[in-house]
C-alpha cells in the first residue's frame, strides 16, 4: 500500500527504500465534465545554488532526456484522457549527475491564459512514485481542490542530502506558467 503524502511532508526515498534504483514519477489528471485541460510536467534539475547547472536539465515535452542521461520524459500527453498515468518521467537515482541537489517536479497547464483554464477545471490529479522494476507505487501525493484558480504548481522536490533522496511535497500552486519557473531557475 503506497503512502499517501500531505502537502509540506516529506518521505526519505533512501532510507525507507533502500534497493530502490530507478523510480516513475507519474502523473495523472481528469476533466470536469465539458472541460478540456492540457497539463504538462517538467522537471528542472538543480545544482548546489539552485540552477541549471545547463538548459539540458530542464526536462519537459520539447526536451525529454537530461543530459546525464538520468532522466527521461515519456512525452506529451494533451488531454489527459483515461485512467493511471497520463505523463510519465523516468529516473535513474544512481545516473543522477553529482552536481545535481534538487530535482523540482513542476506540473502547469500548457496556453493558460489565452485558453482561460485553470485547477479549477481539473476532477482530479496526482503525482505518484513507483519503483520501476517492481511496479510498486511507492507513495502518492493527491493535488486536491484548493488551487482552483491557479495554473501551475510546484508538485514537489527531490533533495539530495547525504546521500539520500528525500520527496518533498511542495504543493505550491502559483499563476506563472512554466516559462515563470524557466525564468527562475535558468
Ligand atoms: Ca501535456
Ligand atoms: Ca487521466
Amino acid at each position: 500500500m503506497a503512502i499517501s503524502l500531505k502537502k509540506g511532508s516529506t518521505f526519505n526515498l533512501t532510507k525507507k527504500e533502500p534497493a530502490l534504483k530507478k523510480i516513475l514519477i507519474g502523473l495523472g489528471w481528469d476533466v470536469k465534465p465539458g472541460n478540456s485541460l492540457d497539463l504538462d510536467s517538467s522537471v528542472f534539475m538543480l545544482n548546489a545554488s539552485g540552477k541549471l547547472p545547463e538548459d539540458g536539465y530542464f526536462v519537459f515535452y520539447n526536451n525529454l532526456n537530461s543530459p546525464d542521461g538520468s532522466i527521461k520524459h515519456t512525452g506529451d500527453n494533451r488531454t489527459g484522457s483515461g485512467d493511471d498515468d497520463d505523463e510519465m518521467i523516468l529516473a535513474n537515482l544512481d545516473a543522477i549527475n553529482a552536481s545535481i541537489q534538487e530535482i523540482l517536479i513542476t506540473v502547469s497547464i500548457h496556453d493558460a491564459e489565452a485558453r482561460r483554464h485553470n485547477f479549477g477545471m481539473l476532477a482530479d490529479a496526482y503525482i505518484r512514485i513507483l519503483d520501476v522494476e517492481t511496479k510498486r507505487e511507492i507513495l502518492r501525493y493527491d493535488l486536491d481542490a484548493e488551487y482552483p484558480t491557479n495554473t501551475d504548481v510546484e508538485f514537489g522536490r527531490l533533495r539530495r542530502e547525504n546521500n539520500e533522496w528525500i520527496f518533498v511535497a511542495s504543493g505550491i500552486g502559483a499563476n506563472k506558467g512554466l516559462q515563470g519557473y524557466v525564468d527562475a531557475y535558468a
